[in-house]
């Protein structure tokens, strides 16, 4: 495969979207042809997923393993469906979560059994992992006071205690330390511009952009 894939993870609000606008300009610029994606949700199949796993249910709650399930499924259909036929044409992939999600959210914030995830993740990628992530690293208050509304305009996840939610930033804080050639770390609460600027020079050093 003659392309980059390059994934985007963090907290609630650490300011992926915004950083992945900014590094498709920015390689676009360069001539580079990038497709932005993000799981779940990447495919058609998966947005139907994204809204099962997102949407409030207080009623009828999702169960933990159906929740990683579900989640294995969409990255299967996105992997199949998006990634590899992307990655093979050259193509630049910038990601929103991948695999370390599941690590972070299921693993460390739901408590699973990590080799069950790490198994789920390997089915579901048939062992395709990116070539760079950044991390972007906030505290978990930062990124919710970054969040526009009121609770109540929260997804099913984003409602989760903030216990679940530093649990979940703690699992990042590991897999940076476990993984450090793939997973890089940008402090994410500095502004836009300056965190935009050390991604690009994250690229230029590890991907030779
Ligand atoms: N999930 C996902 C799992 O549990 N397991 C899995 O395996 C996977 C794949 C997906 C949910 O699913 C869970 C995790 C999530 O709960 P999502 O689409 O990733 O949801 O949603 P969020 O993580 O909530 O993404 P958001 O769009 O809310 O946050 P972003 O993209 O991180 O942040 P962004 O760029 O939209 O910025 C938020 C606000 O902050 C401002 C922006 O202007 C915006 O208003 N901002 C900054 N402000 C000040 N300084 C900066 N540097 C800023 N950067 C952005």
């Amino acid at each position: 495969m003659s392309g980059k894939l390059i994934v985007f993870e963090g907290v609630e609000g650490c300011g992926k979207t915004t950083q992945m606008q900014l590094c498709c300009q920015w390689l676009e610029s360069l001539g580079i042809s990038v497709i932005v994606t993000r799981e779940p949700g990447g495919t058609e199949l998966g947005i139907h997923l994204r809204r099962l796993l997102l949407e409030k249910s207080e009623d009828k709650p999702v169960a933990d393993v159906t929740e990683l399930l579900l989640y294995a499924a969409d990255r299967a259909q996105h992997v199949e469906q998006e990634l590899k036929p992307n990655l093979a044409a050259g193509k630049y992939i910038l990601c929103d979560r991948y695999i370390d999600s599941t690590v972070a959210y299921q693993g460390y914030g739901r408590g699973l059994n990590m080799s069950l995830i790490e198994k789920l993740n390997d089915i579901a990628t048939s062992g395709l992992t990116s070539d760079l992530t950044i991390w972007l690293d906030v505290d978990v208050e930062v990124g919710f006071s970054r969040k526009r509304g009121d609770a109540a305009g929260l997804d099913r996840i984003e409602q989760e205690t903030i216990a679940f939610h530093r649990r979940v930033q703690q699992g990042y804080s590991q897999l940076a330390a476990a993984h450090p050639s793939r997973i890089v770390r940008v402090d994410g609460s500095l502004s836009k511009e300056t965190v935009s600027s050390l991604i690009q020079e994250i690229l230029r050093q590890r991907l030779q952009v």
